[in-house]
């Protein structure tokens, strides 16, 4: 297996932590997205929408987008379960997973790829008021997340699972966005902190 991985990238992160939690070592690439290596023919044959992460199996098989792969790792390497055990588990961390994508890490992206410098060649246009729209649907979510982590310690329940994941790098991706997590969020911070103390946060 090779992953098309990008070390700048919040999605190709996700896998990155996800490998890292299940103790998984897979050989990568680095595509340079600021030199728009992934515009070029080579890597728009292994993805023709050119995005990372990519998975290439042995077979040649290739796969995108961030939860597939981490659902293909899954069931190749089950333990420890990231996407919950028991139906409810199953569809609770679907639940939060969507959720947290749709409604943070979305608003979260919009506001970088509208606004970061670094983004100009690559969202085209940039459009600043998209950006400003969405900064208040980045903080309504985060008030909303913070109430519901008053009353458990991870996004989707009693365990980490891939739902924090996708949180953790939404969260830690507002930095370059020039957003902020509000002081008065208490709940938020202590799971912040705790999910990023985390070795594989590191990843
Ligand atoms: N839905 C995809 C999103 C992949 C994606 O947007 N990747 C970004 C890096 S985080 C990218 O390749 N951007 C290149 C570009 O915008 O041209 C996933 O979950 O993997």
């Amino acid at each position: 297996m090779k992953l098309y991985d990008s070390k700048v990238a919040p999605n190709p992160r996700r896998v990155r932590i996800f490998l890292a939690e299940k103790g998984i070592t897979i050989p990568a690439e680095q595509v340079d997205l600021g030199a728009q290596r992934h515009k070029t023919a080579e890597f728009t044959a292994i993805n023709p929408l050119q995005r990372v992460p990519a998975l290439v199996l042995d077979d040649g098989t290739i796969l995108t987008e961030s939860v597939a792969i981490c659902r293909y790792l899954e069931a190749l390497h089950p333990e420890p379960a990231m996407f919950g055990r028991s139906p409810l588990e199953i569809a609770s961390v679907e639940m939060w997973n969507r959720r947290v994508e749709f409604h943070l890490f979305a608003a979260v992206s919009t506001v970088f790829r509208n606004t970061h410098p670094a983004m100009k060649q690559l969202e085209v246009p940039q459009v600043p008021e998209w950006a400003e729209a969405n900064k208040p649907r980045v903080m309504e979510f985060l008030a909303f997340l913070d109430g519901e982590l008053k009353i458990r310690p991870f996004i989707a329940g009693d365990a980490y699972t891939v739902a924090d994941i996708t949180a953790l790098v939404a969260v830690d991706f507002m930095r370059p966005a020039r957003l902020a997590v509000p002081e008065d969020l208490l709940n938020v911070r202590r799971w912040h902190k705790e999910v990023s103390g985390r070795p594989s946060a590191a990843a």
